[in-house]
């Protein structure tokens, strides 16, 4: 067992061989200008400013043999799985499916729909499509996860509240011990990554523990 002392609320104990890292949704078009987080009238720069960070976690994870997961939000071109409640919510200036600089806004297959280079997937890694927030609904997830074995689940990506703390209230009911690192993950809104991790690590880690990338990578070489 690994063993990460000082993860909040208290330590978290892993099976390095049965742990794997799921990286959320580092796609163009919610980092970059342009793309569907712009659209929202949200500030995309904050999301790129933890590029360095995953770019690094992953390192650490690739090092230690994980299975690593990396998922998208998408929709399939005739847009099928995307509900008009999804489409239609609030005001953005282009809508999911309408063209925009990067292509059509989160639809599969389109450059904006893409993991930013830097982290993406290396061959051999997993790459999840989801029509939701939560990558369990509607995908494999469950099904990867148990032909590998994997108990324990470490999170990182964006947004820190919307698809990634979906995923990890998703990945907590199905019974994994899910751990989210702190500065490999972010959100369009500060005060809205602090409440999350708040969230996640209180009454006793109801949902789970948060770490650092620093960390995670003292207790992988202890
Ligand atoms: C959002 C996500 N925020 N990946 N998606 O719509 O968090």
């Amino acid at each position: 067992m690994a063993v990460i002392a000082d993860a909040l609320p208290f330590a978290y104990e892993f099976p390095v061989a049965k742990t794997a890292l799921i990286v959320i949704d580092m796609q163009r078009d919610f980092l970059e200008p342009g793309g569907f987080g712009e659209t929202l009238g949200n500030d995309v720069g904050r999301l790129a400013r933890i590029i360095p960070g995953v770019v690094s976690l992953l390192r650490v994870a690739r090092a230690a043999g994980m299975p690593i997961i990396h998922t998208r939000e998408n929709h399939a071109p005739d847009l099928s799985d995307c509900p008009p409640a999804k489409r239609n919510r609030g005001n953005p200036s282009l809508r999911i499916g309408d063209p925009g600089p990067m292509g059509r806004i989160l639809v599969r297959g389109e450059p904006g729909a893409d993991i930013v280079e830097s982290v993406a997937a290396l061959p051999g890694e997993i790459v999840l499509d989801k029509p939701g927030k939560g990558a369990f609904y509607a995908t494999d997830l469950q099904n990867i996860l148990q032909s590998l074995g994997i108990t324990h689940l470490l999170f990182a990506g964006v947004t820190t509240e919307v698809c990634v703390q979906t995923t990890i209230r998703e990945a907590n009911d199905r019974g994994y011990e899910c751990l989210l690192i702190e500065d490999a993950t972010e959100s369009y809104f500060a005060s809205f990554k602090s409440a999350t991790l708040d969230m996640i690590r209180a009454q006793g880690g109801i949902v789970g523990w948060t770490a650092t990338i620093d960390a995670l990578s003292r207790a992988l070489h202890t």
